[in-house]
């Protein structure tokens, strides 16, 4: 545990406190602990293990709350949390969580209604039973119910960054072992869905069960769901992300990662197919149904070969369409990370950028790329300081110096420039053409009517200057749905204009989405995979571009930012 989530710990413990309506001063004293913890430079756990040190070393960490960090570090929560907790419904941590309520608010409600569960607070806003409260309104049930709402979108489900993060660090905790041959993400992550609801990791090699053992005992594993002779699972981080741990005989790995990785969709469709041939398919193997005798298992290659079909890119596991074009033997080649040779959305201090110019260009050359383009904000992202039409041109002139300066990475320039209300670009169009890559977006009114967001994205696009449509439903994953427009129009509007449509790799945009990029494709689309990086570490984010791509079918053809510099360059100069 580190001390952010001891910190996360004691938060959740003062306000909890502060419902029961317990001593000021103690609430107090918790929550200046969890400010210390959050800015402590050294970890808990480290000054905890050293026999001659003391957590009250810690400065504002007195005896009392020491012992209440040590329980929290050795078991996830304290003794007064566990009873506060006993004292309300579970729900009321979900409660702190909404908007607007706080634990007054929360301690208020608890006061007059009995409620237990999410569905009933949304009910009593929706019956305006909230109002007739002290000090609360009409507007508050309205910011509890659109938070509610919210809070739905979020819950129980994982960034595909997160998951595969936390994947990573189990990979490696587990490869510590001796005896094990492979470890491998199944499930959704491996299909590069955008949100993960759990980890699915296959473990096989002589000690794969003596895996279980090691990932129960891992430190971050908080509360253990279950634990069996091949399978252990265990909820972990402060998050409480579920992982399933499979251990497996090689003979069954292939088709244990071909059930494993679904989805469910996709594997009922397969399995139809081995029944209707006389097979039985399970995670264990291929099997013909007479007389159980194995056909296939050790590889995934090897059971779709056995069913007449050609291995299926997970990615394409949805029940879309992929297991027909596998029997055809028309599975498309789809692009990989390896035939991007340039992120093309990126900002940098001249905005809102974490990074110089020159430090952006530098971590993109390390990168391998051949080339960049430098698209910071325009000025009504005032709040970034976007640039203006004088600033955009001057800027574009110092990213050209730079490109002839020998870096070693071509650097284009470029703007992400603001879609306005009525569809305008923020800035004057000569001002426009002076840059290489002009990627327009929205960032304001998201709520407009579908009819008056279509036609303000129809105006943006007769912009001649507008290469590029960038996050271009403005949906944030598990924040945000996308805003309404008609999706169709646009993209015939796009291709005969030549626009393209961006994949936007940032992990909580993925915007668009795999379905719809694959729709966009049928009409004739053409795409860019970029990171909208705002610091060196995020152009590392490509490989999720790269997968939602793959989600949507597409080709390194179908990808702009495929072509090597002088292409991409005449390319996107073209009207
Ligand atoms: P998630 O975790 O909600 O993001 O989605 P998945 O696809 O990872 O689903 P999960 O973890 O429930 O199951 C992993 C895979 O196991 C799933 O994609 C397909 C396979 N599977 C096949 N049949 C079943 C079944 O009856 N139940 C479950 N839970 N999984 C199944
Ligand atoms: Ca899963
Ligand atoms: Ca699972
Ligand atoms: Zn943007």
């Amino acid at each position: 545990m580190d001390n952010k989530e001891i910190a996360r710990v004691l938060w959740e413990t003062a306000d909890l406190m502060e419902i029961a309506g317990e001593d000021s001063f103690r609430i107090r004293s918790y929550r200046n602990g969890a400010t210390t913890l959050e800015g402590y430079p050294e970890r808990v756990i480290d000054i905890q293990r050293d026999p001659n040190r003391k957590i009250t070393e810690i400065p504002g960490i007195g005896k009392g709350l020491a012992a209440v960090l040590q329980e929290i570090v050795e078991r996830g929560s304290c003794e007064r949390r566990d009873l506060l907790l006993t004292k309300f419904p579970p729900a009321a941590l979900e409660f702190l969580k909404i908007q607007g309520l706080g634990p007054k608010g929360i301690a208020l409600i608890f006061e007059h209604y009995r409620i237990t569960t999410m569905d009933e607070l949304e009910q009593l806003c929706k019956e305006e039973k909230l109002r007739v409260l002290p000090r609360m309104g009409a507007k508050l049930e309205e910011k509890v119910l659109r938070s509610i709402a919210q809070y739905r979108l979020r819950t129980g489900r994982f960034l595909l960054s997160f998951a595969h993060d936390a994947a990573e660090e189990l990979k490696q905790y587990l490869g510590e072992l001796d005896g094990i041959e492979n470890i491998t993400a199944a499930g959704s992550l491996r299909r590069g869905k955008e949100t993960v609801g759990d980890l699915d990791l296959l473990v096989t090699g002589p000690n794969a069960t003596a895996a279980l053992e090691r990932f129960v005992a891992y430190p971050r594993v908080h509360e253990v769901l279950s634990r069996g002779a091949n399978k252990a699972s265990a909820k972990i981080g402060r998050e409480g992300l579920q992982v399933d741990v499979r251990a497996l005989p090689r003979e069954s790995y292939g088709a244990a990662m071909q059930y494993f990785t679904g989805s469910k969709e996709h594997n009922v469709a397969v399995r139809t197919r081995a029944v209707k041939m006389g097979f039985k398919l399970s995670e264990y193997g291929l099997f013909r149904a007479e007389d159980e005798s194995r056909v296939a298992g050790g590889t995934e290659e090897e059971v779709y070969k056995a069913l007449g079909l050609e291995w299926i890119p997970p990615e394409l596991r949805e029940n879309c369409g992929e297991v027909e074009a596998a029997e055809e033997g028309r599975v498309p080649r789809l692009v990989e990370l390896k035939d991007i040779r340039g992120d093309i959305h990126m900002h940098t201090t001249e905005t809102d950028g974490r990074a110089s110019l020159e430090e952006m260009a530098e971590a993109a050359k390390k990168m391998g790329y051949e080339y960049v383009a430098i698209t910071d904000h325009s000025k009504a992202i005032a709040m970034a300081n976007g640039l203006d039409e004088k600033r955009a041109v001057a800027f574009a002139r110092r990213v050209r110096e730079l490109s002839q300066d020998g870096l070693g990475i071509r650097v284009f320039s470029g703007l992400e420039c603001d879609i306005m209300k009525d569809g305008t670009l923020d800035l004057a169009s000569d001002a426009l053409a002076e840059l290489d890559v002009v990627i327009g977006s929205v960032h304001s009114h998201m709520n407009l009517e579908a009819a008056e967001m279509t036609d303000r994205l129809l105006r943006a696009l007769e912009c001649p200057q507008l290469k590029v449509l960038g996050h271009p439903t403005g949906r944030l994953l598990m924040q945000r749905e996308p805003f309404a427009f008609d999706f169709e129009r646009i993209v015939d509007e796009a291709v005969k204009r030549g626009v393209r449509f961006e994949i936007n790799a940032s992990p909580e945009r993925l915007d668009l989405n795999g379905s719809l990029a694959r729709t966009a494709k049928s009409r004739g689309a053409k795409f860019t995979i970029s990171t909208d990086a705002h610091h060196p570490k995020h152009l590392h984010n490509m490989g999720y571009g790269v997968l939602t791509a793959r989600r949507g079918w597409l080709g390194p053809d179908d990808i702009l930012n495929t072509l090597p510099a002088e292409k991409f360059h005449a390319a996107i100069r073209k009207h």
